[in-house]
């Protein structure tokens, strides 16, 4: 189906699941449109993760430096770009640095959504939100359906939790064409080592300890991110407006069953390490407060309503994304050492937020 829309404003593209939805936009949609990264440029945003876009699409890639929470760069770039769509990433995103630090999280995840649908509805423009399971919070039993109440336990989910609900006043109060998806837990290439698969890859091939919280049986609902981002262009091309759609992997496994694979997978891939197998390297260490139980979501609006099902297996997956961090050492190695952030600060500081 061809898009309603030619110049799509895409917040957080530089982030693991922004970089990859850029490079499923270029490669495999078919999308002959503009795409404009919207882009603070945090902790967890690295250029990198688009290395050769600019220069291979030069005609449909813009990238522009700048704050989602800032009303003026937002509007700017509405007007400068004559944007009519959004697909809106741009967030916080990590559960334990919201527990340490939770305002950054109220900017860039409330007031950042807030400023952005306030420049879409002036506008009328199409606009997606890109959601969490982790709204429903924990569940005992069954699956999260579109129509569980919210429930979120940490300042992450909370702070995702207010701006679905903005956005779902949005649509109702000024009519605004918005849709949500509420994913589960991503993994595949480019994602930040802070988050559970690639810090316990990257930890698992040094043969450091792999610190598992409480006694690892919590459960999480696994979703290769390229079967998010096939999930995330259907919404935005043929979702129906004021609509949720849950996106999950439909694979639910505890955390020490995931280590324990990726500790096999590096074992073979990298070899055994004098000491025996990675799976010793395992360390039981204290639970993350509020930490949820078990998130699981049904994903059979999107199947039945647009067709969309995960493609990949949890398996396979995993053994592809072990591989691709073996063989991305100097990406690897540029965000251990924090080089990543020079290129930043030699490219981006300085010059004025907000200018392409
Ligand atoms: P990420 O942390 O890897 O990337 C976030 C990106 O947003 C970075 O590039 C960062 O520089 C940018 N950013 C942060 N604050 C900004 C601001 N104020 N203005 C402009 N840009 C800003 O996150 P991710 O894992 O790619 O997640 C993307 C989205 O998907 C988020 O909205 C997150 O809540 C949601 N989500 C992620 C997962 C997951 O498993 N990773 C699961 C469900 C939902
Ligand atoms: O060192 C660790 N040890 C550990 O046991 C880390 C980093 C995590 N964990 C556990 C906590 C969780 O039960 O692994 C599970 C996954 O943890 P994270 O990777 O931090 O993800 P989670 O907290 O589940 O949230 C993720 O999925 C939903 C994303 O970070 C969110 O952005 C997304 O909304």
């Amino acid at each position: 189906m061809t898009p309603s829309f030619e110049n799509l404003l895409v917040t957080g593209g530089c982030g693991f699941i922004g970089a990859n939805f850029i490079r499923h936009l270029l490669h495999e949609t078919g999308f002959s449109g503009r795409i404009v990264n919207l882009d603070l440029l945090t902790y967890a945003g690295n250029p990198e993760n688009l290395a050769g876009v600019a220069e291979d699409f030069p005609d449909q890639y813009v990238f522009v430096h700048g704050d989602v929470a800032d009303e003026a760069t937002v509007e700017a770039v509405f007007d400068a770009h004559r944007v009519d769509a959004v697909c809106h990433l741009a967030a916080e995103s990590h559960v334990d640095r919201s527990i340490l630090s939770p305002e950054e999280f109220l900017r860039t995840n409330v007031t950042g959504t807030f400023r952005l649908l306030e420049a879409a509805r002036r506008r009328g423009v199409r606009f997606h939100h890109v959601s969490t399971d982790e709204v429903y919070g924990s569940l005992v039993t069954g699956l999260a359906t579109e129509q569980t109440p919210y429930r979120p336990a940490s300042p992450y989910a909370a702070s995702k939790a207010a701006s679905d609900h903005l956005v779902r006043a949005y649509h109702a109060t000024y009519g605004l064409f918005a849709t949500i998806s509420n994913c589960s837990n991503n993994f595949g290439p480019y994602q930040f080592p802070e988050k559970l698969i690639p810090l316990m890859i990257l930890r698992a091939l040094l043969g450091q300890e792999l610190p598992v919280y409480g006694d690892g049986k919590n459960v999480r609902d696994w979703l290769h991110v390229t079967d998010h981002c096939r999930a995330l262009w259907e919404v935005l091309v043929r979702g129906q407006a004021g609509e949720t759609y849950n996106v999950g992997g439909g694979e639910q496994l505890d955390n020490l069953a995931v280590v324990r694979q990726i500790c096999a997978l590096v074992d073979e891939a990298a070899g055994p390490l004098a000491s025996g197998p990675r799976e010793n390297l395992v360390r039981f260490v204290p639970d993350r407060p509020g930490h949820d139980f078990r998130y699981a979501l049904s994903v059979e609006k999107i199947r039945a309503e647009l067709g969309v099902a995960p493609r990949e297996t949890f398996e396979a997956a995993l053994a592809k994304t072990v591989a691709w961090y073996l063989e991305n050492p100097a990406w690897v190695a540029r965000v251990e050492s924090g080089e990543y952030r020079e290129w930043i600060k030699a490219n981006y500081e300085g010059r004025e937020k907000g200018a392409s």
